[in-house]
Formats: structure tokens, C-alpha cells, sequence
């Protein structure tokens, strides 16, 4: 079995002395597969995140690490050129405007057929290959034309957009294309893999029939196989001796507030982190609630840190904080603590014990991991989840608070809820939403893809 990722599992870290170690990288496909992949002792080929020749393939928890590598301009034009700002915001409701840049794609098209070769170089006779992503559209079909004794799966982390959109980019073709050289193309929403058939069928005007599309004398079939974390590993980890004693420090360190409301993020315009401390500024202007009495704490984690609209939206959301905590702050505390930093997972842990109310909403997310991982978290079945309609996980998560996140008075009406809400009411909702993902986890995500990818075959 080979997974093919844009990152590998690892990223490479260069010390004072100039010496490199690898050290687990952050993210959500990263969170989600190395257990799986660790556990089966398959290879993954993937960039280091470093730009420059590549080191040699090597072994690291349990699996065969072949990198890939990327120079400078590949890095600016491939990933955070035509991934992040041409892909990732059509991909996302165009939250922001994509940019679209011929020399972009060309550099996608160059880089896609790199991997493609380093997986069919890897890759053992009739094995599966597991391509991951938005990055990484092309590969299927490079790959099936290389390798065509090979059983190729394709998974979308992020959601995929409805022909009125995907129509806008000028290789709207060339990925359709890319989709169908894969037997099982995975997205996290049934709604991605409609759009993906009816874009074949009036795009390419090829004949389907449910999930599936007949191409080149192949079926390939379209489905939702909704992501999910490893449960078991999470509550444990919530649950240790430490990561208690670390959540009453927090408490404590915050100046026993009455209630902690918490936002995690990577630092991303699609993840709504505005709506949030706007909700919560009109709060305090209307009296509703106080601060520090009720403190609110987001950690936003630095990302993608070169494409423009990640700078421009940084600077807002930081001038937010300032000014919110400029007009409700006091000396006993600030209104919100902000942090723009990655914080180890023990810690991450220790603040969803923490919180009385997690607020995730974005304005458009494939799943929402953090959504999960809250859940899993709360084995005391305390805390609220306000969770985004737009995200993935509001599928699942049924009796979460569901907002809007256009909708401000919504937020704050559901917020106000949240704060509010009766333990034995939170304690129904949080344990309903903790079987459901107690039986929908990682493994579950992954054998039923596998499965299915099997089937195909
Ligand atoms: C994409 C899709 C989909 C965050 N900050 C820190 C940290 N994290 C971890 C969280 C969580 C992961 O990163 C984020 O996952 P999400 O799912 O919330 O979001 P994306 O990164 O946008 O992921 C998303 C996902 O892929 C999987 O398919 O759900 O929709 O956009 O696990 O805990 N981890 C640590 N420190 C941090 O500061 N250690």
C-alpha cells in the first residue's frame, strides 16, 4: 500500500547547528492518516515541506518515507500559488477571490507528474496506491497511465465545489480528467461526489448512473466517506492525569473565569475565526455577557504564511483582539486570549477539557477535525460544541448548537444558548454525539474506503 500526500507525516526542522531532524508535522490529513498507515507499514510519498533536493527515502514509524522534492519557485507556484489560492478558495465557496495564473498550472501539472513517477517507481505490482488531496488531482491518471496494473483511490479532504463554480477554472477540464484515472474517488460529503458526476456528465458528456461514471472502458465510482480521528486515543489522552491536572491549571491561570469559550484554528479565511470574535464583542457591548467573567480563547495556528490572504486576514483578526480587548479588558484579565502559535496536542487537549463552550465556525470546511476531537475530549460529558452548518461535521454531529456563521445574530443567539445551558441538557447532547463518533472513527473512515476500493477491483 502507498499513500500519496502533498506533506509527508513529518516535517524536516533544521537546527542552530545546521544539522536536520524530522519531526510530525501538524494538520488535519497528517492527524488522520499516520496512525493508519503506521499500523499497516505502507510507504508515503510526500514533500518534506523544505524547498531543495530531497534526502533519501528512509524508514520513521512504522513506514517507508520516499520524499519528494520541490524548489523554491515550485513551492511559490504549485502549493501556495495554484493549491492555495487558485484551489483552495474555489474549492471553498470562493470565500476569497481565487487567482488564476497560467505559469501556476503549469508548475502543478510539472509537480504532479513527479509524484506520479515517484509512486509508480514505489509502488509493488497490482498495490494499492491512496493519492490524498486538492494538490495532488492530476496523479490518478498520470499514475494509471505508468502503472495501469495498479488499484488507484483518490480522497478529497476539503469540499468539492458544484459545476456553477468549478466551471470558473480555465483547467477545469485537465482535473476531471486527473479525478477519473482513480477507481474510488472519496470526498467527505455526499454533495462532493454528486458534483463530481455531474460534471463528468455535462463536462465531458459521459454517460452515468448513480455514483458512477464510465470512462476510457473503466467504472469509476464517486462517494462520501466522511473522515473522523482515532476516538479511542483522544479520550484517552483528555483523560489522562496530566492533561486534567493541566486543564484545572488553566482554570486557574486564566483567574477561574465562569465560563471559557474556545476557538482552535489553523489561522485560515475559510474557518470563520471573525464571525466568532465579532459575536462575541456585540455580547459585550450589549451587556449580555462580561469579561473576564467570561473569557474567550483562540488559538489560531500560523498557516500558509505567504499567500496574500492569509497575511491580509491575520492583520484583522489580530487588530480584532486588540480592540476588543483595548475596550473590555480590565486588569484582572483580557476579554481574549490569542495565540498564534502551535501548540503541543496535551495542550490542545487540556483546553478542550477546559472549555465550556467550543466554537467552530467556518464558513465552509470538508469535515472540521477540531469538531470531532472536542467530542472525543469530553468523556465528562461537559462542555457545549457550537458548530457551523458549512462544516462537514454538522452532518454528524447532530445536537451540537448549528449556526449559521453569516448570520451574526444567529451566532450570538446560540452562543448566549451555549453559556446557558443546562448540564444535564449539554450532558444529553455530548454523550449522543460521542457514540456517534465512537463508532464513525478513523479506522472506521479508512476500512470502509479500502473496502469499497477493494470492491471496485
Ligand atoms: C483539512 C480540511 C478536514 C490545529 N492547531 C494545532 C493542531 N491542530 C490540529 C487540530 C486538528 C487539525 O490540526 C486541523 O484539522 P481540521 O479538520 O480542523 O482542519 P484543516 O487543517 O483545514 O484540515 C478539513 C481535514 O483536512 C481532514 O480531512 O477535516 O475540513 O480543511 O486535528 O487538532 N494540532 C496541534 N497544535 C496546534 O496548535 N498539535
Amino acid at each position: 500500500m502507498v499513500v500519496v500526500a502533498n506533506r509527508l507525516p513529518v516535517d524536516q526542522v533544521t537546527e542552530p547547528d545546521g544539522t536536520t531532524r524530522y519531526q510530525r508535522s501538524p494538520g488535519g490529513l497528517v492527524t488522520a492518516l499516520e496512525p493508519f498507515v503506521a499500523g499497516r507499514g505502507g510507504a508515503w510519498v510526500g514533500w518534506s515541506g523544505a524547498a531543495g533536493d530531497a534526502p533519501e527515502p528512509f524508514e520513521s514509524g512504522g513506514m517507508h518515507l520516499v520524499p519528494v522534492p520541490l524548489s523554491e519557485e515550485e513551492v511559490d507556484r504549485y502549493y501556495e500559488g495554484f493549491s492555495n489560492a487558485s484551489l483552495w478558495p474555489l474549492y471553498h465557496d470562493v470565500v476569497e477571490k481565487p487567482e488564476y495564473h497560467r505559469t501556476w498550472w503549469d508548475t502543478y501539472v510539472q509537480v504532479n507528474k513527479r509524484f506520479a513517477d515517484r509512486a509508480a517507481e514505489v509502488a509493488a505490482e497490482g498495490a494499492i496506491v491512496w493519492v490524498h488531496d486538492y494538490q495532488l488531482q492530476l496523479v490518478p491518471a498520470m499514475l494509471r497511465q505508468r502503472r495501469p496494473d495498479l488499484t488507484i483511490g483518490f480522497f478529497l479532504h476539503i469540499p468539492f465545489p458544484p459545476y456553477e463554480l468549478f466551471t470558473q477554472l480555465p483547467w477545469r477540464s485537465a482535473i476531471i480528467e486527473g479525478l477519473l484515472g482513480a477507481d474510488l474517488i472519496g470526498f467527505q460529503q455526499p454533495a462532493g461526489a454528486t458534483n463530481f458526476v455531474n460534471l463528468a456528465r455535462r463536462l465531458h458528456d459521459l454517460p452515468t448512473k448513480g455514483s458512477t461514471v464510465s470512462y476510457d472502458g473503466r467504472t469509476v465510482t464517486a462517494k462520501a466517506f466522511p473522515i473522523s480521528i482515532d476516538v479511542t486515543a483522544f479520550d484517552e489522552l483528555a483523560s489522562s492525569p496530566e492533561v486534567l491536572a493541566r486543564a484545572a491549571e488553566i482554570r486557574e491561570e486564566l483567574g477561574q473565569p465562569e465560563k471559557i469559550v474556545l476557538g482552535v484554528d489553523r489561522l485560515d479565511y475559510t474557518k470563520g475565526i471573525a464571525v466568532r470574535l465579532e459575536a462575541f464583542q456585540e455580547l459585550l457591548e450589549d451587556g449580555v455577557i462580561e469579561a473576564p467573567a467570561t473569557t474567550f480563547v483562540q488559538v489560531a495556528t500560523p498557516s500558509r504564511e505567504r499567500v496574500e490572504h492569509y497575511v491580509t486576514m491575520r492583520e484583522t483578526i489580530e487588530q480584532q483582539v486588540g480592540h476588543i480587548n483595548g475596550l473590555y479588558g480590565s486588569i484582572a484579565g483580557s476579554a481574549v486570549r490569542y495565540f498564534n502559535q502551535s501548540m503541543p496536542r496535551e495542550e490542545l487537549a487540556a483546553m478542550y477539557r477546559a472549555a465550556d463552550v467550543m466554537l467552530v465556525t467556518p464558513y465552509r470546511d470538508g469535515m472540521n477535525l477540531v469538531a470531532k476531537e472536542y467530542v472525543a475530549a469530553r468523556g465528562d460529558l461537559g462542555g457545549v460544541l457550537v458548530l457551523s452548518e458549512f462544516a462537514g461535521a454538522a452532518a454528524e454531529l447532530k445536537q451540537a448548537l448549528l449556526v449559521n456563521p453569516h448570520d451574526i445574530d444567529g451566532v450570538k443567539k446560540q452562543l448566549v444558548r451555549a453559556l446557558r445551558m443546562d448540564p444535564a441538557e449539554g450532558a444529553k447532547r455530548m454523550r449522543a454525539m460521542r457514540r456517534h463518533v465512537a463508532k464513525h472513527d478513523l479506522d472506521h473512515w479508512a476500512s470502509s474506503f479500502f473496502e469499497s476500493l477493494q470492491a471496485q477491483v
